[in-house]
């Protein structure tokens, strides 16, 4: 059994710029040989991706808009697909988004917009994505979204974030149960601290990153390349018998006390 993914589509959303989660995972499944079609949220960074991708020097690869808080652009992005390629088979999800103001102090001063917004991006859009891409997934599939350990447990300043991606880790569970008798498999990668653009502005990152390299039991810190290689592997055959899964791609960190 081989990791190529040669003749295989993948649908990557979440690329910010190349330190993202989502560049990573690119990068990986592109070395196995598969197409690629990108998605992005706002203008903001369209040019950037766009930039990205043309780095790959592969002119199959397209880059689609794709604001998950629009059903309407969810449907519209997963239609242009079915019209330009067809078939695909597998989706990369890295896609979170909290306000900034509920990422410190006390989780329990978020407001109801505030939290219905983090579960919106964060949680709810995984759903409607895998419902979305199942039509398209008319050979069996892989669907793999990003979490963290601040799901499981309560990690300083994650707050309303650690409730998402709770609702998020269970909706795996909700949709590996639905989507398996069409093939489909569905997992979750939790990821080690990475500093990307969503972990920029974040009190402390480097004091969290220390810790990691001190106490992990690899002792040091999670890397692009290692989710990248997670998830190539969950997106290949050779994970055929894994779904529902929440894989720790930390370095070791959550086994400890
Ligand atoms: P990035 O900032 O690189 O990526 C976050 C992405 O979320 C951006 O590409 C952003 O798109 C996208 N996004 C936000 N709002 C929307 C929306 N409405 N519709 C579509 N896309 C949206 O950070 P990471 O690579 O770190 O994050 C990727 C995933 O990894 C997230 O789920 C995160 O929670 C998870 N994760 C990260 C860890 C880390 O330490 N970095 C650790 C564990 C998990 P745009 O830029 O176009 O707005
Ligand atoms: C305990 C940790 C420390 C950090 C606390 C909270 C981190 C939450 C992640 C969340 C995705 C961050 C944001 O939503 C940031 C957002 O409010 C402002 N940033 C942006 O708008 C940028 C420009 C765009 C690109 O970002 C997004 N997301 O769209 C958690 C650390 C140790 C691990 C991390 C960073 C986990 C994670 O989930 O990302």
């Amino acid at each position: 059994m081989q990791l190529s993914l040669q003749g295989k589509t993948y649908v990557i959303m979440g690329v910010a710029n190349k330190r993202s989660i989502a560049w990573g995972i690119a990068r990986a499944l592109h070395a196995a040989g598969a197409r690629l079609i990108f998605t992005y949220a706002g203008e903001r960074f369209e040019n950037e991706v766009k930039k990205l991708v043309a780095t790959l020097e592969d002119d199959t690869a397209l880059v689609l808009p794709c604001d998950v808080t629009k059903d309407e652009e969810i449907a519209s992005c997963f239609a242009q697909i079915k019209e330009k390629v067809g078939v695909i088979h597998g989706v990369a999800h890295c896609i979170a988004f909290a306000n900034k103001e509920h990422l410190e102090g006390e989780y329990m001063n978020v407001d109801r917009e505030g939290f219905l917004l983090a579960h919106n991006i964060s949680a709810y859009s995984l759903t409607a994505v895998a419902k979305a891409a199942k039509e398209l997934m008319t050979e069996g599939g892989s669907i793999v979204t990003l979490t963290y350990l601040g799901g499981e447990r309560v990690v300083q300043n994650y707050n309303v974030m650690g409730v998402a991606k709770a609702s998020l880790e269970a909706s795996v569970k909700y949709l590996a149960n639905d989507l398996g008798k069409y093939g489909i498999r569905v997992n979750a990668i939790s990821a080690g601290p990475i500093r990307t653009l969503s972990a920029k502005g974040v009190g402390d990152f480097n004091s969290i990153l220390k810790e990691i390299e001190e106490r992990a039991p690899l002792r040091r810190t999670t890397t692009q390349e290692e989710v990248g290689d997670t998830a190539l592997f969950l997106f290949s055959d050779l994970s055929r018998g894994v779904t529902g899964e929440i894989i720790h791609v930390d370095s070791g960190y959550h086994i400890l006390a």
